[in-house]
């Protein structure tokens, strides 16, 4: 069995990863959404299941938040609910993408009626980020054209750069905004943040408070995206990961499902770049799952993440060094591989143990009856989340 030193075990001891609501709601395809039982019905069975997760791994402290999706009365209440369960609540999203008054646009609008109320709506993100004690403001734009011709690329462009100022303008000393990109999609010619360039230079001109948003999902097929990853660290700019995993587009699975060597890669850059357990630079998940049980697929999701984290933490940076400056391009290689080819899952399992977590967090929550309670006391409900 491969040892992982203390040093190592005391830097996995920090991981965090924080989990979306909306992992927890029913989801699907445009063609389909399947109904799970015991899918919660408000944000608080929502964040009663990010609890459980974070029980059994000791990995997911906080809930993202989606709203409207978890609009609730009292905000305060549900922050309370969150703690007396041993989680906080984190970032807030905006959603700009299911108002019919947005169809041609929301913060970069040509109409001044629309543009006000997309920002009004972000506004109030910032008010409910204020009574959840959220950091973090996440902003993810539909808006975009689908023919050539079809509007003004560059008046939209500045539009955005008015109304994310003014965004900007009310947050608070320590809150963050920040803009996450996606090359396409429900967008199909141009999408106004298509690319971490566009996000750069939006954040850019804002301030330090504003920050670059990777989704690992939102990037043509074979882009390489830990050279991004690099990229923006270098740059002081990533400020948070959307992590899930893709085979086409936008697929939103299991993050290190579909390519855990990317994962690997991408994480070697996050600690190369002194990105790991660095309170600016945000873990977080955006997945849903829509045909396997929502909480097993959150667990397996944060063990992939410690599991990559943890190969990634064993590459031999002086053996990979000297390789490099000898120039011998198989050698550094067989470093890089080394690491990525080691099963760590043993060790994690007994370390698990060592700390009062269960050594298999899978096999636990299998056994542990919650799916069984909910799955009977959820019945009929309302069924909340994405595309339900
Ligand atoms: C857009 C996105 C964005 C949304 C989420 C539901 O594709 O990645 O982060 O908030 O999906
Ligand atoms: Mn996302
Ligand atoms: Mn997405």
């Amino acid at each position: 069995m491969t040892a992982l030193s203390p040093e190592i075990l005391n830097t996995l001891e920090k991981q965090t990863i924080e989990l979306p609501s909306w992992a927890f709601g029913n989801s699907g395809t445009r063609f389909k959404v399947f109904t799970t039982p015991g899918t919660p019905r408000d944000p608080f069975e929502k964040v009663a299941d990010a609890a459980q997760v974070n029980a059994l791994t000791g990995l997911a402290p906080s809930v993202a938040l989606h709203i409207p999706w978890d609009l609730v009365d009292d905000f305060d209440a549900l922050r309370r609910h969150a703690e007396g369960l041993g989680v906080r609540l984190g970032t807030i999203n905006s959603n700009a993408f299911q108002d019919d008054d947005y169809k041609f646009g929301s913060l970069t609008s040509a109409d001044d009626t629309v543009r006000r109320k997309a920002i009004d709506h972000h506004l109030a993100c910032i008010d409910v980020m204020d009574a959840t004690g959220s950091r973090d403001l996440k902003i993810w734009l539909a808006d975009g054209t689908n023919y050539p011709g079809q509007d003004d690329m560059r008046a939209r462009q500045d539009r955005l750069h008015e109304s994310l100022t003014e965004i900007y303008a009310r947050l608070g000393d320590e809150q963050r905004l920040v803009l996450e990109y996606k090359f396409f999609e429900p967008a199909f010619y141009h999408t106004d943040v298509p690319d971490w360039g566009t996000s750069y230079a939006q954040v850019s001109a804002l301030g330090d408070k504003a920050m670059v948003c990777l989704d690992t999902g939102h990037h043509a097929p074979g882009t390489n995206i830990e050279f991004i990853v690099m990229q923006l660290l270098r740059l002081g700019k990533l400020g948070s990961f959307d992590f899930n995993s893709r085979f086409y587009a936008d697929d939103d699975l299991i993050v290190g499902a579909a390519d855990p060597f990317q994962l690997f890669r991408i994480l070697v850059e996050v600690i190369r770049g002194g990105g790991l357990n660095n309170p600016d630079v945000a873990f977080m998940l955006d997945q849903c799952h829509n045909i396997e049980k929502k909480i097993p697929g959150q667990i397996r999701s944060v063990l992939n993440v410690q599991e990559m984290t943890a190969r990634a933490l064993l590459l031999d940076g002086d053996a990979l060094a000297a390789a490099q400056k000898a120039n011998d391009v198989l050698a550094a290689n067989a470093v890089f591989m080394d690491a990525f080819q080691t099963d760590v899952r043993p060790a994690l399992a007994q370390w698990r143990e060592s700390r009062g977590l269960p050594a298999d967090p899978m096999a636990a929550y299998a056994a542990c009856g919650y799916q069984e309670k909910i799955e009977a006391e959820r019945v009929g409900g309302v069924q909340a989340g994405w595309g339900a």
